[in-house]
């Protein structure tokens, strides 16, 4: 399938999945243009140096996110961007366990990918993209600074209880919807859209604006539980200014 049709066919599969829950019925039409608002934030996610070619879990093409989201980034009026933030020996490390990188180990919250040490704190490695415009940014918020819990989700750790406090400040905010993007679409990408659907917000991942590591499958299964999640999925040409 070329990236068009294959694409035409997850939006349409998405809009049947949206058809039947009531607040997403008006993005049923998102293959046309969807219209953004003051109560839409644009949620950025882990564009930090760890994760473009050169760093140390890099994303393949991550860069090409960088300009994309600068031009999104002026036209949202809440715009929060994430920072994945892990101290030295952190739990999520393999070089912590021994273990080789992109293996698999069952931790009491989960099963946790071994990683590549990356995005250790204060390092050049986890800064954010030096090319990426932080001027729109209402909030910058660290994760995963939790040595022995990992944290994916801009909402939630990977115990899936403890709470970064995001949802709380988007609704102080008024915020319904919330339109994700950047580094990975297969994990951080993921984890932050589902989350975003678990505390009651519409969400659209931006394709074009996002990159995946895709491990093991990673994407296709990733793409898999947004759906399920109710997620949809735009390109940032199909968004509309008002
Ligand atoms: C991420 C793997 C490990 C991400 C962060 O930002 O997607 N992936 N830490
Ligand atoms: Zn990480």
């Amino acid at each position: 399938m070329s990236t068009l049709s294959r694409r035409n066919f997850i939006m349409a599969a998405g809009a049947v999945a949206a058809s039947a829950a009531s607040p997403l019925a008006g993005l049923r039409s998102a293959l046309a243009a969807v219209k953004v608002g003051p109560s839409d934030a644009l949620l950025v996610i882990d564009v930090q140096n760890c994760f473009i070619p050169g760093g140390t879990l890099p994303v393949p093409r991550g860069e090409e996110v960088v300009p994309i989201i600068n031009d999104l980034a002026g036209k949202f009026s809440c715009v929060v961007m994430t920072q994945d933030w892990h101290p030295a020996g952190h739990i999520s490390f393999a070089s912590t366990h021994g273990k080789e990188p992109f293996s698999m180990i069952d931790m009491p919250y989960g099963k946790q990918v071994m990683w590549p040490d990356h995005c250790v704190q204060s390092t050049d490695d986890a800064k954010l993209h030096a090319d990426l415009d932080l001027t729109k940014a209402n909030l910058i918020l660290r994760k995963g600074f939790n040595p022995k819990v990992d944290g994916y989700s801009a909402f939630y750790d990977n115990d899936k209880k403890t709470a970064t406090g995001l949802a709380a400040y988007l609704k102080a905010r008024g915020i319904k919807r919330v339109f994700v993007c950047g580094l990975a679409t297969d994990f951080c990408v993921m984890w932050s859209s589902v989350d975003a659907r678990k505390d009651g917000f519409q969400v659209v991942v931006l394709e074009d604006a996002s990159r995946g590591i895709d491990v093991r499958g990673s994407m296709e299964a990733g793409w898999k539980e947004m759906e399920k999640a109710g997620v949809l999925r735009a390109m940032s040409t199909d968004l509309q200014f008002g």
